[in-house]
Protein backbone atom coordinates (compact mmCIF):
# COMPACT_ATOMS: atom_id res chain seq x y z
CA UNK A 1 0.00 0.00 0.00
CA UNK A 2 0.77 3.53 -0.85
CA UNK A 3 0.61 5.90 2.42
CA UNK A 4 1.25 8.85 2.19
CA UNK A 5 0.96 12.25 4.89
CA UNK A 6 0.77 15.71 3.20
CA UNK A 7 2.03 17.95 5.76
CA UNK A 8 2.52 21.52 6.55
CA UNK A 9 1.11 24.93 7.71
CA UNK A 10 -3.10 26.05 7.54
CA UNK A 11 -3.01 27.29 3.69
CA UNK A 12 0.29 24.88 2.25
CA UNK A 13 -1.71 23.70 -0.33
CA UNK A 14 -2.36 20.15 1.38
CA UNK A 15 -6.00 19.96 0.24
CA UNK A 16 -5.17 21.63 -2.99
CA UNK A 17 -2.42 19.01 -3.74
CA UNK A 18 -4.15 15.43 -2.44
CA UNK A 19 -6.61 16.77 -5.02
CA UNK A 20 -4.18 15.79 -7.47
CA UNK A 21 -2.32 12.88 -6.04
CA UNK A 22 -5.56 10.84 -5.65
CA UNK A 23 -6.10 10.45 -9.39
CA UNK A 24 -2.72 10.17 -9.98
CA UNK A 25 -1.86 7.22 -7.81
CA UNK A 26 -5.44 6.17 -6.93
CA UNK A 27 -5.60 6.56 -3.61
CA UNK A 28 -8.23 7.65 -0.92
CA UNK A 29 -8.06 11.37 0.11
CA UNK A 30 -9.21 11.37 4.10
CA UNK A 31 -8.60 15.24 5.02
CA UNK A 32 -10.18 15.58 8.31
CA UNK A 33 -11.21 19.37 8.04
CA UNK A 34 -13.15 18.08 5.25
CA UNK A 35 -14.80 15.56 7.24
CA UNK A 36 -15.25 17.98 10.11
CA UNK A 37 -16.74 20.44 7.67
CA UNK A 38 -19.24 17.51 6.45
CA UNK A 39 -19.93 17.31 10.17
CA UNK A 40 -20.86 21.08 10.60
CA UNK A 41 -23.10 20.79 7.22
CA UNK A 42 -25.33 18.13 8.15
CA UNK A 43 -25.63 19.59 11.58
CA UNK A 44 -24.20 16.55 13.84
CA UNK A 45 -23.66 16.87 17.65
CA UNK A 46 -20.16 16.49 16.51
CA UNK A 47 -20.31 18.77 13.96
CA UNK A 48 -21.39 21.54 16.12
CA UNK A 49 -19.12 20.97 18.95
CA UNK A 50 -15.94 20.92 16.29
CA UNK A 51 -17.01 24.56 14.73
CA UNK A 52 -16.76 26.48 17.87
CA UNK A 53 -13.40 25.18 18.42
CA UNK A 54 -12.60 25.22 14.47
CA UNK A 55 -14.14 28.98 14.12
CA UNK A 56 -11.46 30.16 16.36
CA UNK A 57 -8.69 28.13 15.00
CA UNK A 58 -8.06 25.94 17.26
CA UNK A 59 -7.55 22.66 16.98
CA UNK A 60 -10.50 19.65 17.67
CA UNK A 61 -9.92 16.76 20.55
CA UNK A 62 -7.42 13.72 19.42
CA UNK A 63 -9.92 11.39 20.50
CA UNK A 64 -12.41 13.07 17.86
CA UNK A 65 -10.86 12.85 15.02
CA UNK A 66 -8.40 9.51 15.67
CA UNK A 67 -12.26 7.61 15.65
CA UNK A 68 -13.23 9.55 12.73
CA UNK A 69 -9.99 8.38 10.96
CA UNK A 70 -10.61 4.56 12.33
CA UNK A 71 -13.92 4.25 11.42
CA UNK A 72 -12.92 5.60 7.43
CA UNK A 73 -10.17 3.24 7.36
CA UNK A 74 -12.15 0.06 8.45
CA UNK A 75 -14.37 1.48 5.87
CA UNK A 76 -12.28 1.63 2.85
CA UNK A 77 -10.77 -2.14 2.68
CA UNK A 78 -9.93 -2.17 -0.24
CA UNK A 79 -8.08 1.01 -0.80
CA UNK A 80 -4.28 0.89 -2.64
CA UNK A 81 -3.52 3.11 -0.35
CA UNK A 82 -4.57 6.24 1.75
CA UNK A 83 -3.43 10.09 1.41
CA UNK A 84 -3.93 11.91 5.09
CA UNK A 85 -4.25 15.53 4.42
CA UNK A 86 -4.55 17.34 8.00
CA UNK A 87 -3.85 14.18 9.69
CA UNK A 88 -1.80 13.62 12.64
CA UNK A 89 -1.86 16.96 13.86
CA UNK A 90 -0.64 16.04 17.34
CA UNK A 91 1.88 13.48 18.51
CA UNK A 92 -0.71 11.83 20.04
CA UNK A 93 -2.94 11.45 16.51
CA UNK A 94 0.81 10.19 15.24
CA UNK A 95 0.84 7.34 17.40
CA UNK A 96 -2.47 6.55 17.04
CA UNK A 97 -2.33 6.13 13.15
CA UNK A 98 0.68 4.46 13.46
CA UNK A 99 -1.14 1.59 15.22
CA UNK A 100 -4.32 1.84 13.59
CA UNK A 101 -2.05 0.76 10.47
CA UNK A 102 -0.07 -1.50 11.98
CA UNK A 103 -3.32 -3.85 13.20
CA UNK A 104 -4.00 -3.26 9.56
CA UNK A 105 -0.74 -5.06 7.90
CA UNK A 106 0.31 -1.63 6.98
CA UNK A 107 2.46 1.23 7.42
CA UNK A 108 3.02 5.16 6.42
CA UNK A 109 5.36 5.68 3.72
CA UNK A 110 6.13 8.75 3.73
CA UNK A 111 5.59 12.22 4.72
CA UNK A 112 5.27 15.52 2.63
CA UNK A 113 6.19 19.04 4.05
CA UNK A 114 4.98 21.54 2.24
CA UNK A 115 7.16 24.86 3.33
CA UNK A 116 5.38 28.15 3.08
CA UNK A 117 6.30 31.37 4.98
CA UNK A 118 3.73 33.16 7.02
CA UNK A 119 3.17 36.22 4.79
CA UNK A 120 1.98 33.55 2.03
CA UNK A 121 0.09 31.43 4.30
CA UNK A 122 -2.37 34.50 5.48
CA UNK A 123 -2.30 35.92 2.08
CA UNK A 124 -3.63 32.79 0.49
CA UNK A 125 -6.06 32.00 3.69
CA UNK A 126 -7.32 35.82 3.17
CA UNK A 127 -7.78 35.57 -0.33
CA UNK A 128 -10.11 31.92 -0.12
CA UNK A 129 -11.87 33.53 3.10
CA UNK A 130 -13.29 35.99 0.57
CA UNK A 131 -15.66 33.22 -1.24
CA UNK A 132 -15.50 29.96 0.81
CA UNK A 133 -17.45 31.27 3.77
CA UNK A 134 -15.06 29.85 6.25
CA UNK A 135 -15.00 31.84 9.56
CA UNK A 136 -11.19 30.39 9.85
CA UNK A 137 -10.03 32.26 6.68
CA UNK A 138 -11.92 35.58 7.66
CA UNK A 139 -9.67 37.71 9.67
CA UNK A 140 -5.99 37.77 10.31
CA UNK A 141 -5.82 37.02 13.87
CA UNK A 142 -7.70 33.73 13.62
CA UNK A 143 -5.25 32.77 11.25
CA UNK A 144 -2.73 33.96 13.30
CA UNK A 145 -3.72 31.53 16.17
CA UNK A 146 -4.24 28.61 13.29
CA UNK A 147 -0.34 28.84 12.39
CA UNK A 148 0.73 29.30 16.42
CA UNK A 149 -1.47 25.70 16.73
CA UNK A 150 0.31 24.76 14.20
CA UNK A 151 4.17 25.38 14.84
CA UNK A 152 3.31 24.53 18.78
CA UNK A 153 1.37 20.90 18.16
CA UNK A 154 1.77 19.95 14.63
CA UNK A 155 5.40 20.88 13.30
CA UNK A 156 7.17 18.83 15.80
CA UNK A 157 5.72 15.81 14.28
CA UNK A 158 8.28 16.01 11.27
CA UNK A 159 10.87 14.66 13.68
CA UNK A 160 8.62 11.86 14.65
CA UNK A 161 8.91 10.49 11.07
CA UNK A 162 12.03 11.70 10.10
CA UNK A 163 12.77 9.70 12.65
CA UNK A 164 11.77 6.73 10.65
CA UNK A 165 13.67 8.45 7.80
CA UNK A 166 9.87 8.86 5.82
CA UNK A 167 10.14 12.76 6.20
CA UNK A 168 10.74 14.87 2.84
CA UNK A 169 10.22 18.84 2.42
CA UNK A 170 8.91 20.35 -0.48
CA UNK A 171 8.95 24.11 -1.53
CA UNK A 172 5.30 25.20 -1.79
CA UNK A 173 5.98 28.03 -3.13
CA UNK A 174 4.83 28.05 -6.87
CA UNK A 175 2.72 27.05 -9.58
CA UNK A 176 0.26 24.06 -8.34
CA UNK A 177 1.15 22.12 -11.46
CA UNK A 178 4.88 22.51 -10.41
CA UNK A 179 4.41 21.86 -6.61
CA UNK A 180 2.57 19.22 -7.92
CA UNK A 181 5.25 17.70 -10.01
CA UNK A 182 7.85 18.21 -7.36
CA UNK A 183 5.39 15.92 -4.75
CA UNK A 184 5.62 13.53 -7.83
CA UNK A 185 9.23 12.97 -8.10
CA UNK A 186 9.48 12.26 -4.91
CA UNK A 187 6.48 9.42 -4.78
CA UNK A 188 7.92 7.86 -7.51
CA UNK A 189 10.76 7.33 -5.62
CA UNK A 190 9.56 5.74 -2.66
P1 LIG B 1 -7.91 21.96 7.24
O1 LIG B 1 -9.18 21.75 6.56
O2 LIG B 1 -6.94 20.83 7.31
O3 LIG B 1 -7.34 23.18 6.43
P2 LIG B 1 -6.14 24.06 6.09
O4 LIG B 1 -5.01 23.82 7.03
O5 LIG B 1 -6.78 25.41 6.04
O6 LIG B 1 -5.72 23.88 4.60
P3 LIG B 1 -4.78 23.36 3.44
O7 LIG B 1 -3.31 23.35 3.71
O8 LIG B 1 -5.40 22.09 2.98
O9 LIG B 1 -4.93 24.51 2.37
P4 LIG B 1 -5.42 24.49 0.89
O10 LIG B 1 -4.79 23.49 0.03
O11 LIG B 1 -6.90 24.47 0.95
O12 LIG B 1 -8.13 22.46 8.76
C1 LIG B 1 -9.11 23.36 9.19
C2 LIG B 1 -9.40 23.24 10.70
O13 LIG B 1 -9.99 21.93 10.99
C3 LIG B 1 -8.21 23.30 11.66
O14 LIG B 1 -7.84 24.62 11.98
C4 LIG B 1 -8.77 22.52 12.89
O15 LIG B 1 -9.59 23.32 13.68
C5 LIG B 1 -9.60 21.42 12.28
N1 LIG B 1 -8.86 20.16 12.09
C6 LIG B 1 -8.64 19.54 10.89
N2 LIG B 1 -7.91 18.42 11.06
C7 LIG B 1 -7.65 18.32 12.39
C8 LIG B 1 -6.92 17.38 13.18
N3 LIG B 1 -6.29 16.33 12.62
N4 LIG B 1 -6.84 17.59 14.52
C9 LIG B 1 -7.45 18.62 15.09
N5 LIG B 1 -8.16 19.56 14.41
C10 LIG B 1 -8.26 19.42 13.07
O16 LIG B 1 -4.90 25.89 0.36
C11 LIG B 1 -5.31 27.13 0.90
C12 LIG B 1 -5.49 28.16 -0.20
O17 LIG B 1 -4.27 28.37 -0.91
C13 LIG B 1 -6.51 27.75 -1.25
O18 LIG B 1 -7.34 28.84 -1.53
C14 LIG B 1 -5.67 27.36 -2.48
O19 LIG B 1 -6.33 27.65 -3.69
C15 LIG B 1 -4.46 28.25 -2.31
N6 LIG B 1 -3.25 27.65 -2.87
C16 LIG B 1 -2.88 26.33 -2.75
N7 LIG B 1 -1.69 26.13 -3.38
C17 LIG B 1 -1.30 27.35 -3.87
C18 LIG B 1 -0.15 27.80 -4.62
N8 LIG B 1 0.83 26.96 -4.98
N9 LIG B 1 -0.06 29.11 -4.93
C19 LIG B 1 -1.06 29.98 -4.58
N10 LIG B 1 -2.17 29.60 -3.88
C20 LIG B 1 -2.30 28.31 -3.55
Amino acid sequence: MLNLVLFGPPGAGKGTQSNLLIDKYNLVHLSTGDILRGEIAAGTALGMKAKTLMDRGDLVPDEVVIGMISSKLDNNPTAKGFIFDGFPRTAAQATALDNLLAEKGTAISAMLSLKVEDEELIRRLLERGKNSGREDDKNEEIIANRIQEYNNKTAPLKEFYAAQNKLSEIEGIGSISDIAEKLNEVIDSI
